[in-house]
């Protein structure tokens, strides 16, 4: 047989094989669905929400009436509910007449907010650059009155405003009602509770990041309820580690892991994010860094489980994108710098990305030796080993500055957080000259700081990785106490204590206030911090 046929033979068979595969994860994906749990939750109170220089975000809540329904709706003069936290779930409203019958259909405009400034002000102007249909605002016509409407979508919220857009002058109505069934895969039997001795602020802040996680579970981890409502590996990875030490629902972790090795693309990148819905799909997009961190997130997974089936199952995704990674070194071993490779790290503005990726890659590859290790792979342990050692010397001369004593990263010899943070996570530096380079950056001037608490967490992990435990402890407890502080019942996507309406969407209307990767204090506070 000539050669180029039977190339062509061997590479038929390889698809082949590779199709079954992916079929084979999705069917086990399939089967770990989860049960969702519900509860029927009544709003709290009926509050004012005004605009106001002096409270967060530039809007106060007020309590306006302790009686919450019964009042005649009258047309443009809406009213706004309180739950007293924030859910995940269905809305249903019930509604009464009175005197003459109903003799049109009633308009109705809801709008659901996470925070005070969604149903405070008008969502009219909004000019970011996501899709303005996140707003959570419906306008309806209800028919029948009296009688029970539910709300077609899952809503994230804690705020409900209701308002008579248009009814028939012989039109009078009123709320009976308004239920909340809140959904989650989440089963809070699981969490043991924090003993009596540990310090109240410890106790709030992981009180508030059970809720977060919980209200992200569902069908699968979800990055945010509100936004994006869908599977993100960076924090799935996360997720993952907190709901450990808290839900340990680790079959929920399974699935969405056999989901990502499921619907790799054509070259074999895990995509960075998975759409359940109508279909199951991969994002055409792929983030280097999110990739990476599959090897890491089913290595935690294992750990946590100590399932090698699903290891032995998902190792030929995870050294796959080992090998990709390191496909995407350049002639001195150091991720390229190039702009068509895309990689998240987060959202700070200014940052160069090669350097943190670089170190990303250093510590997937630990993950991978752990990995190949545990399954007795000693050729491809051999071959991480190697690339290890490789990596890390090339980041040791070509991305440290001397005279600095600091990581920098690009032609621009960016300095941030950010590389030093990755860097000590990958164990590039012995502990206590991590330990001096975390603190060094912590007070260099002009260096880009953390966009979001995705960086914060590996700030924390770094710190405590560093052997600094204190420290970490005082860091987590000003970043997410200051959350907690300002009454947060959930934690936030985006983060920033010098200017708490910052977004990196254009307008923090859109800002996900209950976010996956912010739910990780539990995750230290349970393993590391007491
Ligand atoms: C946003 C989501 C998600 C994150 C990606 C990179 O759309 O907030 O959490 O993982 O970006």
């Amino acid at each position: 047989m000539p050669l180029k046929r039977f190339l062509d033979l061997c590479r038929g068979v390889f698809f082949e094989v590779a199709i079954i595969m992916k079929e084979k994860y999705l069917s086990i994906a399939e089967t770990l669905k989860p049960e969702l749990l519900k509860e029927k939750i009544s709003p709290q109170s009926r509050v004012t929400v005004s605009a106001d220089e002096k409270s967060l975000q530039g809007w106060r809540v007020d309590t306006e009436s302790s009686e919450l329904f019964g009042s005649i709706l009258e047309t443009g003069k809406p009213v706004i509910y309180d739950f007293g936290d924030h859910y995940a779930g269905k809305l249903t409203l019930d509604l009464m007449s009175h005197g003459k019958p109903v003799d049109a259909p009633v308009k109705v405009k809801v709008t659901l907010g996470e925070m005070p400034c969604e149903v405070g002000g008008n969502l009219d102007g909004y000019q970011g650059w996501i899709s303005a249909t996140w707003f959570q605002e419906e306008i309806f016509h209800i028919d029948v009155i009296p009688g029970v409407f539910e709300l077609p979508r899952r809503y994230a919220f804690r705020y409900v405003k209701f308002e008579v857009l248009c009814q028939s002058s012989n039109t009078t109505i009123s709320l009976k009602h308004m239920i909340c069934t809140a959904e989650t895969s989440a089963d809070s039997t699981q969490v043991e509770p924090l003993t009596a001795d540990v310090p109240e602020i410890l106790k709030q802040i992981d009180a508030v990041s059970i809720n977060t996680l919980k209200n992200c579970m569902h069908d699968v981890f979800e990055d945010g309820p509100k936004r994006d409502r869908r599977l993100w590996l960076g924090d799935l990875r996360l997720q993952a580690i907190a709901n450990y030490e808290t839900f340990n629902n680790c079959d929920l972790v399974k699935r969405c892991l056999y989901l990502f090795g499921g619907l790799t693309n054509e070259e074999g990148w895990v995509s960075p994010c998975i759409f359940t819905e109508p279909v199951l799909r991969a994002d055409d997009l792929v983030l280097y860094d999110y990739s990476l961190l599959f090897v890491s997130t089913l290595m935690d997974y294992y750990k946590a489980s100590g399932d090698r089936e699903t290891l032995e199952d998902l190792w030929p995704v995870a050294i796959k994108q080992l090998e990709l990674g390191v496909a995407r070194l350049d002639e001195n071993n150091v991720v390229k710098d190039d702009p068509g490779l895309w990689c998240f790290i987060d959202w700070a503005m200014e940052l160069n990305k090669q350097t943190p990726a670089h170190a990303v890659l250093i510590y997937a590859l630990k993950s991978g030796l752990e990995m190949a290790e545990t399954l007795d792979k000693a050729d491809s342990a051999r071959w991480i080993s190697e690339w290890t050692e490789k990596t890390r010397e090339a980041a040791l001369t070509h991305l440290w500055d001397s005279g600095k004593k600091l990581f920098i990263s690009g032609e621009g010899k960016n300095v941030s957080w950010h590389s030093q943070v990755w860097m000590v996570l990958a164990g590039v530096l012995p502990q206590e000259e991590a330990a001096a380079l975390i603190q060094r950056i912590l007070t260099t001037e002009g260096a880009v700081g953390p966009g979001t608490p995705y960086t914060f967490h590996h700030l924390i992990d770094a710190l405590v990785t560093a052997g600094l435990k204190d420290m970490a402890k005082e860091q987590m407890i000003g970043y997410w106490g200051e959350m907690v502080n300002d009454g947060a019942d959930c934690f936030w996507e985006v983060f920033n204590p010098f200017d708490k309406a910052f977004s990196p969407y254009g307008s923090n209307l859109l800002n996900s206030y209950c976010h996956a990767w912010s739910c990780t204090p539990s995750y230290f506070i349970r393993k590391n911090l007491i």
